[in-house]
């Protein structure tokens, strides 16, 4: 039986991370996977998490299976983290699900359930693995213009013009916030005309919020969704707590799906619930549980938020940094978009070429499509790699 698989592509992501694995040059800089890093290079565990699992570990009595649904201390604070109260209770259904990708695959086979026939738009460029999770469901898949190169922000008339061929059921994938790869977002103005064309085409949103927290502050993140969220029928969102509680290996993360008409609630609740038993039955749990736990003492939470801003805010600086530096040594303002992207990740807008280069000559990692992690810099590095973007003529 085995002979008749072919080989697989690799994540091309999680190769460079190997490449970068395997340089022995002690100068190298990883920019590669989105990971965060802190100023040392250590991904750390946050305090409230570690205070959160040292609690856990002295009150946990066993380890019998959890709900289909995962554990509702969680879903409630997480539905209260990400949508706020601008929906009521009883509009929506959630499940735990491993990681914002295993909410990502259940949302796109909820759709493909519910209806064969939709075609799924996603933003060109965006997040490989929609594309080869996409791909492996068989789905239909339509790229919309997003990223403008020549500017660094995002094509808004191109993806208007691109979304104006959506069709009754199609479902639209947006990025709730910190774009990935491009770090290049839309305001609140064209979410809103967005939700418009949505609506008055009958097409469905499905938000992937992976870095709420990691932008413009842990509201101001959600903003996109939960405008969505409140004005559209039906919405769906996929949501990560890897970066922002910094728990990656853990595998947590929620799917979420609404509906102003509230008949549908109980349907769509038992259809997530049907997923998760048909792929894995019970959602991981100790993630979960830490989120829970942070999100509902006063304490956790106020400290939980306290690093998160430290760590967005470290971001924020080292993109300002970056921005003056290549201002200073290219004597242009070319790179005025890495201090308006938010996030994690910029596109830099080089060539494969010039990205080869800069690992070859410099030691320095980024994804082919010269997309960077902000995070995997510090001040000292910021202009070695200010110097070696010159250098090698980007
Ligand atoms: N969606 C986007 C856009 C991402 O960048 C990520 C990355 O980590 C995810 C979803 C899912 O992450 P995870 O499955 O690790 O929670
Ligand atoms: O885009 C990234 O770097 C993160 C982490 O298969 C990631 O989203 C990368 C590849 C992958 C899963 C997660």
């Amino acid at each position: 039986m085995f002979e008749h698989l072919k080989e697989q592509p690799k994540d091309k992501i999680l190769a460079l991370m190997q490449a970068y694995k395997d340089d022995p040059r002690d100068t190298k800089i990883d920019l590669g996977v989105g990971v965060y890093k802190n100023p040392q290079g250590v991904t750390p565990i946050m305090r409230a998490v570690k205070e959160a699992e040292r609690r856990w570990w002295d009150e946990e009595t066993t380890k019998a299976y959890t709900g289909l649904a995962g554990d509702p201390a969680f879903t409630d604070a997480m539905i209260n983290l990400v949508l706020g109260n601008s929906v009521a209770r009883d509009q929506f259904s959630a499940v735990a699900t491993p990681g914002g990708t295993g909410a990502v695959r259940q949302a796109f086979e909820l759709v493909r359930m519910a209806n064969p026939e939709a075609r799924v738009f996603v933003s060109d460029p965006t997040w490989p693995n929609h594309l080869s999770i996409l791909k492996y469901l068989g789905m239909e898949t339509i790229m919309y213009r997003y990223f403008d190169n020549a500017s660094g922000g995002v094509n808004f008339g191109g993806m208007m013009e691109d979304l104006g061929q959506v069709r009754k059921g199609d479902v639209v994938l947006l990025h709730g916030c910190c774009h990935n790869p491009t770090g290049a977002n839309l305001n609140m103005v064209e979410f809103k005309a967005v939700i418009d064309l949505m609506n008055e085409k009958g097409a469905i949103p499905m938000i992937d919020i992976a870095y709420q927290g990691f932008g413009d502050g842990l509201d101001e993140d959600a903003a996109a969704t939960r405008a969505v969220a409140a004005g559209c029928p039906e919405t769906l969102i996929a949501a990560s707590c890897s970066k922002n509680f910094g728990i990656y290996r853990e595998r947590t993360g929620l799917l979420m799906a609404v509906a102003q008409d509230k008949s549908m609630q109980a349907i769509a609740q038992g259809n997530l619930a049907y997923l998760n038993r048909q792929n894995y039955s019970f959602p991981p749990d100790h993630g979960a549980r830490l989120v829970g736990i942070v999100l509902n003492d006063d304490d956790l939470r106020a400290d939980w938020k306290a690093e998160l801003e430290e760590v967005r805010k470290g971001m924020l600086s080292l993109r300002t940094q970056l921005a003056d530096e290549l201002q200073k040594l290219s004597g242009s303002d070319r790179f005025g978009f890495l201090a308006q992207h938010r996030g994690m990740f910029s596109r830099l807008g080089a060539s494969p070429d010039q990205v080869e280069k800069l690992r070859a000559d410099h030691g320095i990692y980024m994804v082919g499509d010269s997309r960077l992690n902000i995070a995997g810099l510090n001040k000292d590095t910021v202009p070695v790699l200010a110097k070696a973007v010159v250098e090698v003529g980007i």
